[in-house]
């Protein structure tokens, strides 16, 4: 245990810099807690709407009410609560914090308001880890041994080490007998995060840490000083039956307007997990969907010598064997002229019916197993294994080729296991990289231990293209000097003008839609080989997904209830918001919504593990983390009316249970029908309740600024806009999306394992709140990374200091101030720099540039300060206020 210790001790040795002195940063922080403690008892930052007593409902439009009392409606996405935020939430944070701060200092109602997700797979996954490791170890964790642990003796430099495998981490047993342990357990990762040991068991149970989490994030966020409504806060998931009964509706609604669908479709998907993977529950692999490849059944009509020795005592005489390759390019299958293994890859021969065998990688047969190709769903029968240089020379049927008497199976270097089927067919026409090998293969046919001819079939031209005539591939080798397979970075360039001009420009030249253009016959030609049972759909992820569980994902087919996002008309709706209605702050947020919106399809909202709330019409589903996190943001406008504390067991402002807030209450509060007697007599609800509810939303819709990092593109903030636009009314969508990029730490990644890393917690002891602060928007506005300089923090706190210092001293009554000549010229001169600081920053502010709002309205001031009073005391002793 005390080997275990020390390693967990080397995980939190900070990286972060020390501090020189801790006298002025005591206290100002001291002043801070003074103040945010009253602004707590002040409940200053609670902030409502104008009451239906003040201005009845009807008496004014939404939009004139908006206008009368300006408000501003911000909102940054709920911390997951698995954990406590670190400084790179709080920079996301700090963007909506600030831009709140303006907007009340502007006399704007400024709702700034705060919930936590618990919703989905992580908390649930690491609970279960935990029941676990309690059976193996104890409560306590008394039986663990490290020592059966270590994996390596004498490690690698701890930076290398790192960057290869962030879990490792370095335990020191004195110098010589360095040890490297593998951090696997879940009970280590929480006592690194700083849970006591004996406190860890309780997390075995999932509710702990909806329990856990949220009042140290309460405390950790008002410690900085933010402006959050706390009255409005939750947890989702039914832990909170009120939320519980928000997501139903929702749900419900977006079903009925056909926004949600049912079918099968192609899902990224762990086996380990049973269940589909989706980015939340990634550890790598986030935006990944899968791609539909085409696959072709290449029948085997003579084996080669080795591979007929092997294949006759495993397999029937009567066995049916194909190799399968996976192609984008179905209407190129014309044009085969043999079919490629990688030489050392090791295949597998799966059976797939009674009389028929793939040969193909076993990371595809474990793909195909989930998607309907094999007599069992999910089962895998591997017959034997070959490694493809046994199976070159074999003579293959090719489907559609002009070659009817077959082609060759012959080596190619550059497949890779990790895509497709591990079986790549040739068309030297259209496919430069062929091109290059075929070409490679009958130069070198002795030394690849093949016959020259079967790399010389004729190379028939099957596509016309304007650019490249109809042979594209072999101009383009030659266009761009390639001489052999080896030149992958050209080919990569020829095979990405190929894909272009093939598919945009060409034209058929051979088959039944012989003069059809190859984007019309590209899905025909498809259909008719499927319908001959020639080939079929294979689909895979595009890239490696791997779940957080540690599994290699797959694609699966499978019946599921999903989100229609990608719908065309719904996808037009989106991209003229973002185009004429949404304020991005930057143009590279909005080329990337807009690219997003142009890929993003159908997206699986239910899913049958972790925590949430039950899909309403088909309760053994729970709503993915996801789905139900898009249009929360309504939810806060009417919270703290239905629930006083975050899991709804104590009734709020007005005393509504939870089963009363019915799918017409919620139509009604957001201003999706009007109220009639059936809502009144079905919930219960008082009129007056109600329209007070539907005030808040009217008034404080719409979001004027939705804050996130950058990672959420490609998935929240699309979903958030996507489902606004479906459930609202135009007058309630969204106005602003603002979109900040990674934090580094001093120049370098955050990372936990290099002790380069702050909580939001550890920032805000350091430093204090506001030097905190000043360093986070000091830290940069882009959409690239931003970089948290300690160094700045800590000078801000000498800053800070001294310029209380000075205030204190010059507000003092007797403070002499000036007794010299008044000197008009630096007076003016100075106002002159205030007013146009003052400009400058309001401005910033404006386009949430609080960079440069810092560099005007702090650092830029104070120089200018200093400039006036060096001046004035030239001459004479000057004042330095105005007065
Ligand atoms: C026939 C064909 C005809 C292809 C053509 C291309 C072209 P991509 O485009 O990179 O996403 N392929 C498939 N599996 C592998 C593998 N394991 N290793 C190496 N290459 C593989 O990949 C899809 C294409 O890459 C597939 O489509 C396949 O070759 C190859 F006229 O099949 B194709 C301009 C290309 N033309």
């Amino acid at each position: 245990m005390a080997d275990a210790a020390k390693a967990m001790e080397s995980l939190s040795v900070s990286k972060t810099k020390e501090l020189k002195g801790t006298e002025k940063r005591d206290s100002l922080i001291a002043i801070e807690k003074k103040y945010q403690k009253k602004w707590a008892e002040d409940g200053v930052f609670h902030t409502d709407a104008p009451t239906t007593d003040e201005v009845p409902l009807h008496s004014i439009s939404p939009s004139e009410l908006r206008e009368k009392y300006p408000k501003f409606f911000g909102s940054s996405a709920y911390p997951y609560m698995n954990g406590t935020m670190h400084a790179g939430h709080a920079l996301t944070v700090s963007k909506v914090e600030f831009s709140a701060g303006v907007a009340r200092m502007s006399g704007k109602r400024a709702l700034f308001p705060m919930g936590f997700h618990c919703t989905g797979m992580p908390i649930k996954a690491c609970a279960d880890k935990l029941v676990k490791e309690i059976e193996m170890f104890g409560k306590d964790f008394a039986g663990y041994d490290p020592d059966a642990e270590i994996v390596e003796e004498s490690p690698k430099p701890a930076a290398k080490q790192a960057k290869e495998d962030p879990t490792k981490f370095k335990a020191t047993k004195g110098k010589a007998n360095a040890k490297t342990i593998k951090a696997k357990y879940q009970f280590q990762i929480m006592k690194s995060i700083g849970i006591p040991v004996e406190e860890i068991h309780k997390f075995a149970e999932s509710s702990h840490w909806l329990q856990y989490f949220p009042p140290l994030t309460i405390r950790d966020l008002t410690d900085f000083g933010c402006r959050i409504d706390w009255r409005r806060t939750f947890v989702t998931t039914d832990a909170n039956p009120y939320y519980d009964a928000f997501v139903r509706w929702q749900m419900n609604r977006l079903k009925e307007l056909k926004k949600i669908k049912f079918g099968k479709r192609y899902t990224i998907y762990s086996i380990k997990d049973r269940q589909p993977c989706m980015d939340h529950d990634r550890s790598e692999g986030e935006a990944v969907n899968p791609q539909e490849y085409t696959a072709l059944k290449l029948k085997v009509l003579e084996w080669s010598e080795k591979a007929a020795e092997q294949v006759k005592s495993q397999l029937p005489a009567n066995a049916n064997v194909f190799l399968v390759p996976a192609t984008l390019r179905p209407e190129t299958m014309y044009g085969q002229t043999c079919c490629f293994v990688g030489p050392k890859l090791t295949y597998g021969i799966f059976k797939v019916n009674e009389t028929d065998y793939f040969l193909i990688t076993e990371r595809a047969a474990r793909n195909m197993a989930y998607q309907g190709v094999f007599a069992q769903e999910g089962v895998i029968e591997k017959v034997m294994e070959i490694v493809g240089s046994d199976v070159v020379g074999t003579l293959v049927d090719a489907p559609l080729s002009l070659h009817k008497n077959g082609v060759r199976v012959l080596p190619m270097d550059t497949v890779l296991p990790t895509k497709g089927t591990g079986v790549v067919t040739s068309v030297p026409s259209d496919s430069p990289d062929d091109f290059a090998t075929v070409t490679d293969l009958a130069k070198k046919a002795d030394y690849y231990g093949i016959q020259k001819e079967w790399a010389e079939l004729e190379i028939f031209p099957i596509i016309d293209t304007p650019s490249y005539g109809d042979l594209c591939a072999p101009f383009l080798v030659k266009q761009l000097k390639i001489a052999s397979p080896k030149d992958t970075k050209q080919l990569e360039e020829a095979k990405e003008l190929a894909y272009k001009e093939g598919f945009y420009q060409g034209i058929l030249k051979v088959g039944n839609y012989k003069g059809e253009k190859v984007e019309i016959a590209k899905p025909k030609v498809r259909a008719d080989m499927i319908a001959a049972g020639q080939a079929f759909a294979y689909s895979e992820p595009e890239r490696k997904v791997v779940s957080r569980s540690g599994d290699d994902c797959i694609v699966s087919l499978m019946d599921q209830w999903y989100l229609d996002y990608g719908e065309e008309s719904w996808k037009q709706t989106a991209l003229d918001w973002v185009d004429n209605g949404l304020d991005t702050f930057s143009i590279d947020t909005k080329n990337a919504l807009e690219g997003v919106l142009n890929w993003l399809n159908q997206w699986a909202c239910a899913r049958s593990f972790g925590l949430g709330t039950k899909l309403p019409w088909d309760p053994q589903f729970i709503v993915e983390s996801l789905s139900d996190s898009t249009i929360y943001m309504s939810y806060y406008t009417v919270a703290h009316f239905l629930h006083s504390d975050l899991f709804g067991t104590k009734r709020g402002l007005f005393d509504i249970a939870a089963d009363q807030m019915t799918d017409d209450v919620w139509d009604y509060i957001f201003c999706r029908r009007d109220l009639d007697d059936s809502i009144l007599s079905e919930s219960k609800i008082s009129r007056a309740n109600l329209e007070s509810m539907r005030r808040e939303f009217e008034y404080f819709y719409p979001v004027d600024m939705r804050v996130s990092g950058k990672d959420l593109l490609p998935n929240h903030l699309t979903f958030f806009l996507y489902v606004h636009l479906a459930m609202f009314p135009k007058e309630y969508w969204p106005r602003g999306i603002r979109v900040n990029g990674h934090l580094t730490l001093n120049g370098e990644k955050m990372s936990k394992s290099t002790g380069n890393f702050l909580t939001l917690q550890e920032l805000v002891a350091k430093f204090g709140s506001d030097a905190s602060r000043i360093a986070m928007a000091d830290a940069g506005d882009g959409i690239g990374d931003c970089n948290l300089e300690e160094d700045v923090a800590d000078n801000n706190v000498v800053r800070l200091y001294n310029l209380r210092e000075w205030c204190e001293e010059m507000s003092r009554p007797e403070a002499a101030l000036r007794d010299g000549a008044v000197n008009d010229f630096q007076d003016a001169l100075f106002i002159n720099d205030m007013n146009a600081m003052a400009r400058e920053s309001i401005e910033q502010y404006k386009q949430t540039n609080f960079k440069l709002a810092l560099k005007s309205g702090l650092y830029e001031l104070i120089a200018a300060r200093d400039f006036y009073r060096e001046a004035c005391a030239a001459p004479c002793r000057c004042r330095p206020s105005l007065g």
